[in-house]
C-alpha cells in the first residue's frame, strides 16, 4: 500500500526536536484525561442503565462531572494545543520564537487541570469540604468549589498564552514573508484562536465577576440567568473550538493519506471566517427554553445558527470532493465505485472517514436541535448527550485518535505498535457509538431525562417501533463498553509505541491542494477585518438581551444590593478618609 511506503523525507522531530516534544506532552496530556475521562464513562452509562453499580446514586453528578470535564476540557483541548502547534511550526516552518513561553503555557494548563480534577475528585470524600459536582456545563445554580474555578481559569490562561505564540510566530514569519499567503493549517489556527478570544469574554466575566467571588462568600445570591447567558456566550463557541481542529485535519491532512489532494484551500479559508463570525451570536440556542429571555432574541439565535450550518455543509462538500479525488488517483471509478478504492486498510484513514460519517448524523441532530419549536421536545432530555456524543465524541475525539496514528510516528521516529489493533480500534468506536447513541436518540424521544442517575420512572415504559427501554438501556450499555474497550486499545497501542525500534526517514510529507491560496481572494486573510465583524455581530446579538437580564433580575440577583460585601468595607474607608472631597461623596454614593 503506498500509504505505508517510507518517502525517506525527515520527520517533525527530525527539523522541529524541541517542538516535537510539546506537542508530545500535550498529546500525552490530552490522552491521559481521555483515558480517566472514559472511566468515568463506563461507570456511569453502567449506573445510569442500572446494570452494574459501584457507587451510591448521590455521586452521579461527580462521576459526570469528572466524565464530561476530564473529556470535553482537557481531552479536547490539550490535543487541540498539541496539533496547533505542530501545524503553525510545520506550515511556517520555522520554530516557536520562545521554548520558555510554550513550556509555561502548557505547565499553566497542566496546573489548571489539576486543579479542577482535585475539586472535582473531592467529591468523593463527603466529609471534605471540596467539591466540584456542576457538570461540563459549570453555571449557577449549581455551585462548585473556589479551587474549580482557579484551576479554570489557570487552564484557560494556558490557552489563551497559547494562542499568543502562535502568533509571535506568524508576526515573525510575515516580517520575512510580507507578500505570502498565510499558510493554510496556520491560518486556520489563528482563525480558531480569534474566535477563542471572543468566546473567552463570556466565561471570563462569568467566571472572574460571578462564580468564584460567589464560591468564596463575597455574596451569596447570584442572577443564575446572567451566568447561564455568559455562560452559553462562550459554550456554543467552545464547540467549534473542539471542532476546527478537527476540521484542519481533514482539510490538510486526510486529502493526503486518502491519496490525493485538497480540493480547494479557498474555500477551506471561507470556512474558517464563516465560523470566526458566527459561533458566538448563537449561544442562546441552548437557552430556548429559559423564561427570562423573550422569544425574539430565540428567533434570532435560531436564525444565526441555521446560517452556521453552511460552514459544515461546505466541508462536508470539500473533504468528500478531496476523498474522491484520492480515491480516483487510485484507480477508483464509477459514481459510487470510487469507495472502494480507498484505503480503508489506513487506521487513520478509516477513523477520519467514519468520523465525518458520523458527524453527518450529529450535524442533522443538531439541526433538529435548532429549531426553536422541535428543541422544546428533546431539551434536557438523553437525545442531547446522544448529539454530542456523535459530534465531539466522534466527529471530534476519533478524528483526534485517527490522526494521532498518522502522527505518532513522527513525533518519535518509531512506528505504531499495531496498525490492525488501531484499525480494530477506529471500527469499535464506530460501532459503539453507532449503538450507544442511536439508543440515547430514541430514548430521548420519548422523554427519557438527561443527567440523572435514576432515569427509570415507576410503572412507566413505551414501545417504540424497535425496542422498548429496557433494550435500549442494554444497547446503551453495549456501546458504551464497546467505546471503553476502544478507549483501552487506543492508550495502549500508543503507549507500547514507545517499545518499537527508532527509524529514520518515515517524515510524511503533505500533498499541495488542487486549487491553492493564490486562488484565494486576499480578502481572506485580512484578520483585522474578520475579528471586526465578528465583535459587531456579538455585540448586536447580545447587547439586548444581556440589558434586559440585568434590568429584570438585577446584576447579582433580584432586589440584592449592588456592591458586594468584599468591596463595601473599602468604599467605606474611602468615604471616613476622604470626607467631603468629589471621591468621599462618590464611594458614599455608591455604598447607598
Ligand atoms: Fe450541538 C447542544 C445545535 C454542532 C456539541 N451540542 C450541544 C451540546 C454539545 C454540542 C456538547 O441548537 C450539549 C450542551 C449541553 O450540555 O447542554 N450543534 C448544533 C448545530 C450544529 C451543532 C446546529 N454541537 C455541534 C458540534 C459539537 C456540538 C460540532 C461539538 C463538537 N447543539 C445544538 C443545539 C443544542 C446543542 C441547538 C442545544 C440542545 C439543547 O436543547 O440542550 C451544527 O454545527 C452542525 C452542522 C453539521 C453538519 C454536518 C456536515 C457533515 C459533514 C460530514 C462530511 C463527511 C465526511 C466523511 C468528511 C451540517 C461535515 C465522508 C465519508 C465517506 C466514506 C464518503
Ligand atoms: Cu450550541
Amino acid at each position: 500500500m503506498s500509504e505505508q511506503l517510507d518517502s525517506g523525507a525527515p520527520t517533525f522531530l527530525d527539523r522541529f526536536p524541541q517542538e516535537a516534544r510539546v506537542v508530545r506532552a500535550a498529546l500525552t496530556s490530552s490522552f491521559i484525561a481521555l483515558f480517566l475521562g472514559a472511566l468515568f464513562g463506563i461507570v456511569q452509562t453502567l449506573h445510569r442503565t442500572d446494570l452494574f453499580r459501584v457507587l451510591d446514586s448521590s455521586y452521579y453528578y461527580t462521576i459526570l462531572t469528572a466524565h464530561g470535564v476530564l473529556m470535553v476540557v482537557s481531552f479536547t483541548i490539550f490535543f487541540l494545543v498539541g496539533i496547533y502547534t505542530w501545524a503553525v511550526v510545520r506550515s511556517l516552518d520555522r520554530p516557536l520564537e520562545d521554548i520558555r513561553f510554550t513550556w509555561t503555557w502548557y505547565g499553566l494548563m497542566v496546573l489548571g487541570t489539576l486543579l479542577a480534577v482535585v475539586a472535582i475528585l473531592g467529591g468523593f470524600f463527603p466529609s471534605i469540604d471540596l467539591s466540584a459536582d456542576v457538570l461540563f456545563t459549570f453555571y449557577a445554580p449549581l455551585q462548585a468549589h473556589p479551587l474549580f474555578y482557579g484551576g479554570l481559569a489557570v487552564f484557560l490562561i494556558g490557552t489563551w498564552m497559547a494562542g499568543v505564540d502562535w502568533f509571535r510566530s506568524y508576526f515573525a514569519w510575515k516580517q520575512e514573508h510580507p507578500d505570502e499567503r498565510i499558510p493554510l493549517q496556520t491560518f486556520m489556527a489563528l482563525i480558531t484562536m480569534l474566535m477563542w478570544y471572543i468566546a473567552s469574554i463570556g466565561i471570563t466575566i462569568a467566571v472572574v465577576v460571578f462564580l468564584l467571588p460567589w464560591s468564596l462568600g463575597f455574596f451569596d445570591q447570584i442572577n443564575a440567568l446572567l451566568t447561564r447567558t455568559l455562560f452559553w456566550f462562550w459554550g456554543h463557541p467552545v464547540v467549534y473550538f473542539w471542532l476546527m481542529p478537527a476540521y484542519m485535519l481533514w482539510y490538510t491532512v486526510l486529502p493526503t493519506i486518502s491519496g490525493g489532494r485538497l480540493f480547494s484551500d479557498p474555500l477551506g479559508r471561507v470556512v474558517f471566517v464563516l465560523f470566526l463570525l458566527l459561533s458566538t451570536p448563537v449561544g442562546i440556542h441552548h437557552q430556548y427554553l429559559d423564561p427570562g429571555i423573550a422569544e425574539g432574541f430565540k428567533v434570532i439565535a435560531m436564525t444565526n445558527t441555521m446560517f452556521l450550518l453552511l460552514p459544515s455543509l461546505l466541508t462536508a462538500f470539500t473533504v468528500v470532493a478531496s476523498m474522491e479525488h484520492g480515491a480516483r488517483q487510485r484507480g477508483g471509478t464509477g459514481l459510487f465505485g470510487w469507495l472502494r478504492a480507498l484505503p480503508w486498510r489506513n487506521p487513520a484513514f478509516t477513523g477520519m472517514a467514519l468520523a465525518g460519517l458520523m458527524f453527518a448524523a450529529g450535524g442533522f441532530s443538531g439541526m433538529i436541535n435548532a429549531g426553536l419549536n422541535i428543541n422544546y421536545l428533546i431539551h434536557n432530555t438523553l437525545w442531547v448527550p446522544g448529539h454530542f456524543h456523535l459530534t465531539v465524541g466522534t466527529a471530534v475525539g476519533l478524528t483526534f485518535m485517527a490522526a494521532t496514528y498518522w502522527l505518532w510516528p513522527q513525533l518519535t521516529n518509531r512506528r505504531l505498535y499495531s496498525r490492525p489493533i488501531a484499525l480494530a480500534q477506529v471500527i469499535l468506536w464506530f460501532v459503539g457509538m453507532a449503538l450507544m447513541s442511536n439508543a440515547m436518540h430514541v430514548a430521548g424521544l420519548f422523554g427519557v431525562p438527561r443527567r440523572t442517575a435514576e432515569p427509570q420512572y415507576e410503572g412507566f415504559d413505551f414501545t417504540a417501533t424497535f425496542g422498548t427501554i429496557t433494550e435500549f438501556d442494554l444497547q446503551l450499555a453495549i456501546g458504551g463498553t464497546l467505546l471503553t474497550i476502544s478507549t483501552i486499545l487506543f492508550v495502549t497501542n500508543i503507549a507500547l509505541s514507545r517499545g518499537t525500534p527508532k527509524l529514520e526517514g518515515i517524515g510524511k510529507p503533505l500533498s499541495d491542494p488542487l486549487s491553492g491560496p493564490d486562488d484565494a481572494p486576499k480578502i481572506l486573510d485580512n484578520l483585522k477585518l474578520w475579528i471586526g465583524i465578528a465583535l459587531v455581530l456579538v455585540i448586536l446579538a447580545y447587547t439586548l438581551p444581556l440589558a434586559s437580564i440585568i434590568e429584570r433580575g438585577g446584576v447579582f440577583g433580584p432586589g440584592v444590593d449592588p456592591v458586594p460585601m468584599i468591596v463595601e468595607p473599602l468604599l467605606a474607608y474611602v468615604e471616613t478618609a476622604a470626607g467631603d472631597s468629589v471621591i468621599g461623596q462618590l464611594a458614599g454614593g455608591v455604598l447607598r
